[in-house]
């Protein structure tokens, strides 16, 4: 068992992601009110050694600040290193069963893009999955085909009580029909980092 979370306004974020300083905007995002936070730091500019674990820390204090979970994208090492209290994987990351091991009651988060992969998931003691992409998204350079809601209505009517998010492309504006599939939260990355108002794009969401 992990700790409790709450899925539903979930904010994935990493410098690449942001117009104005980063840690302003995580800031700006927990003071509306998001739920989980996820830190993932990738494209050819991204952070790497001190420098990455130093903003990584810088997360995870203002996280604790506005008790909100603090997850790291694919970085066991890391994740552990801070005492992080997630890691969120995609298919292509390593398997969750070593970060289990070493991390009894932590958050694991798996990227599932088939009903397959999210039976796969839950088998493998995942706790939540993220589904996606929904729309179409211009954040993740490898993001594959939108799978559209009826995956996530899918989903939730044959794993009823299993944590999911959507991901990837959701808006302000489309947050709310994605919500009628009855998942657990909205996982955005531009839609809050991109925002010339967060307050107001987080309380929309
Ligand atoms: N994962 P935005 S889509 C990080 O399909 C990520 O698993 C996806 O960014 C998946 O909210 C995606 O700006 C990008 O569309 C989400």
């Amino acid at each position: 068992m992990s700790m409790s979370f709450d899925l539903n306004k979930y904010f994935v974020m990493g410098t690449a992601n942001c117009k104005r300083e980063p840690l302003l905007v995580l800031e700006e995002a927990l003071q509306a009110g998001i739920t989980m936070f996820q830190l993932r730091e990738k494209g050819k500019n991204a952070l790497k050694g001190d420098a990455y674990a130093e903003f990584a820390r810088q997360c995870q204090k203002l996280c604790q600040t506005y008790k909100v979970p603090f997850i790291i994208n694919d970085d066991v090492e890391l994740a552990l290193t801070l005492n992080a209290d997630g890691i969120h994987v995609g298919q292509e990351d390593t398997g969750i069963e070593q970060f289990r091991f070493l991390a009894k009651n932590k958050i694991i988060g798996v990227s599932v893009h088939t009903i397959e992969q999210l039976e796969m998931a839950i088998a493998n003691g995942a706790d939540y999955a993220g589904i996606g992409p929904i729309y179409e998204t211009s954040t993740k350079d490898d993001a594959r085909a939108p799978v559209g809601l009826t995956l996530l209505e899918e989903a939730k009517s044959q794993y009823t009580q299993f944590p999911i998010v959507a991901i990837g492309g959701i808006s302000v504006e489309n947050s709310f029909i994605v919500r009628q599939t009855g998942v657990n939260g909205v996982a955005v990355i531009s839609a809050i980092s991109h925002s010339d108002n967060i307050k107001e794009a987080v309380n929309s969401l």
